[in-house]
C-alpha cells in the first residue's frame, strides 16, 4: 500500500472528509497539520511546493500531490465499496459531490468558520454583507437534502459512498454555523447512519 500524507488543518471538513475516506477503508495516513488562520497555506514555501492555489487538503503520496477533497477521497476508494459499481450510481454519486462543492461547501463551511472561528467582528464588511445570502443557500441546501433523504437510507442507491462521506463533512457540524440542523428529520437520521458505519472516525 502506498504512502499516504494529508496536508490538512483540523479545523476543516474538507480535510475531514479524507480521514474518514481512508478510515473507512482502513488506509494509514501521515498527518502534516498547517494552520489556516495563520495563513500557513500562503507562504511562497507551501504555494511553490504543496498547492500553488494556497488551500489545504492536499493528498502527497510520493511526488504526486492532490489538492481538491473529493478528488483524493475518489483517488482513496477507487476500486472499493464506497464508489458504486452501477455506472449510473456512479455518476450520481458524483452530481451529489459537485452539487456538495457549489451549492452545500460554499455556503455551509463558510458560514461555519466565519462564525464558530474568525467571529463575526472580525469579519470584513463585505463578508458579513455576504452572510444572509450564505444562509439562505445553505438552508436551501439542507432542505434539498432533507428532501432527498426522505425515504432513502443513503444518497445514491442503497449503501454509504463517497456522497455521503462528502455531505457528512460539513452537515453534521451545520450548527456551529447557525444553520437550522435539527428541524430536517431525514438529515438527521442519515448523520447517525454515516456515524455508525465500521471503521468511522469522528472530526478532530
Ligand atoms: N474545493 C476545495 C476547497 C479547499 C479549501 O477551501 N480549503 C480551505 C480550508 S477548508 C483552505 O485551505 N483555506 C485557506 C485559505 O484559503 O487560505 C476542496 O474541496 O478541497
Amino acid at each position: 500500500m502506498a504512502d499516504y500524507t494529508l496536508h490538512e488543518d483540523p479545523l476543516s471538513g474538507n480535510c475531514y472528509k479524507i480521514k474518514l475516506t481512508a478510515a473507512l477503508l482502513g488506509i494509514p495516513l501521515t498527518i502534516r497539520q498547517y494552520d489556516i488562520r495563520k495563513g500557513e497555506t500562503r507562504t511562497p514555501e507551501f504555494l511553490a511546493e504543496v498547492n500553488a492555489n494556497g488551500r489545504i487538503p492536499v493528498l502527497q503520496f510520493g511526488d504526486k500531490l492532490l489538492p481538491e477533497s473529493n478528488a483524493a477521497c475518489w483517488y482513496l476508494a477507487e476500486g472499493s465499496a464506497l464508489i458504486p459499481a452501477d455506472r449510473f450510481d456512479r455518476a450520481d454519486m458524483l452530481r451529489w459531490m459537485f452539487f456538495e462543492q457549489y451549492n452545500h461547501e460554499p455556503n455551509v463551511a463558510t458560514l461555519r468558520y466565519w462564525l464558530a472561528f474568525v467571529g463575526e467582528a472580525h469579519l470584513s464588511e463585505q463578508q458579513r454583507a455576504m452572510i444572509p445570502a450564505k444562509r439562505i443557500a445553505g438552508e436551501d441546501a439542507l432542505a434539498l437534502m432533507d428532501e432527498h433523504l426522505d425515504g432513502r437510507d443513503w444518497f445514491v442507491g442503497d449503501a454509504a459512498s463517497l456522497a455521503d462521506i462528502a455531505l457528512y463533512a460539513y452537515t453534521h457540524v451545520a450548527e456551529a454555523g447557525c444553520f437550522r440542523l435539527r428541524e430536517r428529520r431525514h438529515v438527521c437520521a442519515w448523520l447517525d447512519r454515516v456515524a455508525a458505519l465500521p471503521g468511522y472516525v469522528p472530526m478532530a
